[in-house]
């Protein structure tokens, strides 16, 4: 038996918030498990270290599985981004100590390369069209494959997805309460098909095209922009509504043949039971650390692969490296990968995080070290403390709060 001996929880802000989890075991192995839940870190960090730390001393570090379900029907409070953070963080650090005990990089451990590669896409935008065509030109110089692409709306001031300067787009502002931004529903159906007419113009139709809309539409709304961008032919229309009723992707199904995919906020497989049964969605979006870890992530996707589903991780900057790379160790892994999105994090976050992960002509590559091939420095992590941040609230012209 390999004892955990140790749990710490380590909160920092090198570029942006993260919390992480490390646990140590009696003979020395570590391992590591994001846990950072954007706006609400600290919440996730206290459920770790009052609740669920120091019901992992003594417990045998190779009993994942049960370690899931101790801490998931144990708490008797089921689900919940919270709750889902905390275990996913347990849950990736153990396998990351299986993989450095067996010596496998942990990708071996889930039966080994479906692919030579996990294909990623990465974020062009730009305040104008014009801006953004140019911006899909420079990622399709970077070597990516797949491009989400996203737009200024004219009379729209704050645009989700847009930002101007060479660092990483981040929506969370430092501050204590939240910035608030404007939406017209209107306005934003009007303008993004002609973003997408002139993505097609320049790069012709091989190109592989996304476009998140953020949540923000009603089902028949997001069936008219279904609709209207088919001839763009978009790989995916990303998170159209808010997904609480999955039972209104029905209607979007009904009028248009745009795939859909959705579910970067879900945190079980209950958030996708009937969309995926009814196949109503053609890609789900759940990753391991919002989504219950990598076990609970796989046993998502093996139940996607049944209705034609496939995956296609959440990858934006507020997943820290450590997520990124459990995510590359499934992704490489299933037989139903779809697509991985890739935001690359500051410069500053990877020192904190080193990592054997990298890009290459398109694609990302999980590395070959035992376990994850993540770390944290925790030295360099404590020069960074916390900073309280919160993503942005949206408001309609009128002052009603809005989806943002
Ligand atoms: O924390 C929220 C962000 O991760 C989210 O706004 C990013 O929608 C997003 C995406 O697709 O990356
Ligand atoms: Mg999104």
């Amino acid at each position: 038996m390999t004892t955990i001996v140790d749990a710490s929880v380590i909160v920092s802000c090198p570029g942006r918030n993260f919390v992480t989890l490390k646990i140590r075991t009696d003979d020395g192995v570590s391992g590591v498990g994001d846990a950072t839940l954007n706006g609400r870190e600290l919440a996730v960090a206290s459920y770790l270290r009052d609740h669920v730390c120091p019901l992992l001393i003594g417990r045998d570090a190779q009993r994942i599985e049960d370690t899931w379900q101790y801490l998931y029907k144990g708490a008797y409070w089921r689900r919940g981004p919270v709750t889902m953070a905390a275990i996913a963080a347990v849950d990736t650090a153990l396998w990351d100590i299986k993989g450095k005990l067996a010596g496998l990089p942990v990708y071996q451990l889930l039966g080994g390369r479906s692919r030579e590669g996990v294909t990623v896409y990465g974020h062009a935008n730009g305040e104008s069209v014009a801006e953004a065509v140019d911006d899909v030109a420079r990622l399709v110089d970077l070597g990516y494959r797949a491009v989400r692409v996203q737009c200024g709306i004219p009379g729209i001031e704050k645009m989700y997805g847009v930002h101007k300067g060479s660092t990483p787009y981040e929506p969370a502002g430092a501050g204590a309460r939240p910035v608030e931004a404007t939406w017209s529903t209107q306005r934003y159906l009007t303008h993004v098909p002609r973003l997408f007419e002139a993505v097609r113009d320049r790069f012709g139709p091989d190109l592989t095209l996304l476009h998140d809309v953020h949540h923000r539409l009603t089902p028949i709304e997001a069936a008219r922009l279904g609709k209207r961008v088919e001839d763009y032919a978009l790989h995916w229309l990303e998170d159209p509504v808010p997904a609480e009723l999955q039972e209104g992707f029905r209607l979007i199904r009904t009028h248009t043949t745009t795939p859909i995919a959705v579910g970067e906020v879900f945190n079980s497989i209950w958030d996708c039971q009937q969309l995926v049964a009814e196949q109503l969605v053609d890609f789900v979006r759940a990753t391991v650390v919002h989504a219950g870890g990598i076990t609970h992530l796989r046993r998502i996707f093996d139940y996607c692969a049944l209705y034609h589903v496939r995956s296609g991780s959440h990858g934006a900057t507020d997943l820290s490296p450590v997520c990124m790379a459990a995510a590359l160790h499934l992704d490489v892994a299933i037989p139903n990968f779809g697509l991985q999105e890739y935001m690359p994090h500051a410069e500053v976050t990877d020192e904190v995080f080193p990592r054997s992960y990298r890009f290459a002509d398109g694609y990302l590559h999980p590395g070959e070290e035992p376990g994850l091939g993540v770390d944290i420095d925790e030295k360099l992590a404590a020069r960074y403390p916390y900073q309280p941040a919160y993503l942005p609230v949206n408001r309609l012209t009128d002052g009603t709060v809005h989806s943002w």
